[in-house]
């Protein structure tokens, strides 16, 4: 039995800039333009391997050791894409052999715990467009393979790429220009760092699919957070990243997580995704950056209660040893739920 192999890894990615809202749902088209930092390999991250072989019977995923199905119209969104432009580099050189015909088995493994309450649907779908890709010999760019990882989950475009990215909401009804981009290399800003905080490892409350779709249908606020707030944010942030200008970075990073969970507040019903010790979380770092006389840390929440915090590793001692000296007091906040994971992005 002849199986042609290929692994890949993704990282997690961090948006500093929040996707929040899709114009289209099946493309999974944003109705904004956002931005992340994507995690190094070595922090979180999504190993796939592809196979493909002319003896497989059907497509099968394993998901961390779990048999899962591969039916979702999102998956097979991924996978028919994969397999056009594989039927096109084998419609050019008959010699290949007809890998877009053969069944695929797909095994995914996170080098995270599920309970660190981490979405991992941006690493999960980059890990696997990258690997059938590797597989397939494509001769797509990244820029190309994000608008299929896309249509798997809309901020596994991101995860294409380390460093920091640029997720481009494109103009087009066919999602052709919605892609992502490199703003940055990671070794452009070595010394940026990101410390996650896990607040709960509860299951969400609200899941973003259909967060997003409330939000858009009935937020007011969102109107103004898409035309007005988020156009001219995303090009000042690319800008601070470019120049390595932390404090605007962070500054922009603080008031982008706000904006977001302010349209999540003003959707009706209202969706809340931070908690009490969400809240202490912010006004700790207020308090430090205000102490500080400049901003030294920048918080950003997803849709969950827990915390991820930019600084740089020059201040990784001040910033760090307050947050435990301070969560060391909070109720509540023990050893069982209280890991800090120190999340550095080079
Ligand atoms: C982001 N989030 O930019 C934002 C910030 C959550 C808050 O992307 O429906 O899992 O698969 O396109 O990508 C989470 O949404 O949603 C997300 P789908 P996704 O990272």
């Amino acid at each position: 039995m002849t199986v042609h192999t290929a692994t890949c890894t993704a990282p997690v990615n961090i948006a500093t800039l929040k996707y929040w809202g899709k114009r289209d749902k099946s493309l999974n088209l944003p109705t904004n333009s956002s931005i992340s930092v994507t995690l190094s390999q070595d922090d979180l991250r999504t190993l796939t391997s592809a196979a493909a072989s002319a003896d497989f019977q059907e497509d099968q995923l394993w998901l961390n050791g779990a048999l899962e199905s591969l039916d979702s119209p999102r998956t097979k969104a991924c996978l028919a894409d994969l397999r056009a432009l594989r039927a096109a580099v084998e419609s050019a050189d008959a010699s290949l052999p007809k890998l877009s015909q053969y069944h695929l088995h797909i095994v995914s493994e996170n080098n995270f715990p599920t309970a660190a309450g981490l979405a991992s649907s941006a690493a999960g779908f980059a890990a696997l467009v990258s690997a059938i890709a590797s597989l397939y010999e494509l001769p797509q760019d990244m820029s190309e393979l994000s608008k299929i990882a896309r249509k798997g989950s809309g901020s596994a475009c991101r995860s294409l790429f380390g460093g920091f990215v640029a997720w481009e909401m494109g103009a087009l009804e066919d999602g052709l220009d919605s892609k992502a981009v490199e703003v940055a290399p990671l070794a452009h800003w070595p010394t940026m760092k990101a410390a996650i905080l896990v607040v709960s490892d509860d299951k969400k409350d609200t899941p973003s699919t259909t967060g997003m779709q409330s939000t858009v249908a009935t937020s007011d606020l969102f109107q103004h957070r898409i035309h007005e707030v988020v156009p001219k944010r995303f090009e000042e942030m690319k800008k601070a990243i470019v120049n390595k200008d932390f404090e605007t970075f962070g500054e922009l990073t603080m008031k982008d997580s706000n904006s977001f969970h302010a349209v999540c507040l003003d959707s009706y019903p209202p969706i809340f995704y931070l908690n009490d010790t969400s809240k202490k979380i912010i006004k700790l770092v207020h308090k430090l950056n205000e102490l500080e006389g400049h901003i030294i840390a920048a918080y950003t929440f997803d849709a969950g209660p827990n915390a991820v915090i930019y600084y740089d590793e020059a201040n990784e001692a001040k910033v760090l040893g307050t947050l435990h000296k301070y969560f060391a007091q909070v109720q509540g906040w023990d050893k069982k739920d209280a890991s800090a994971l120190n999340g550095g992005v080079d």
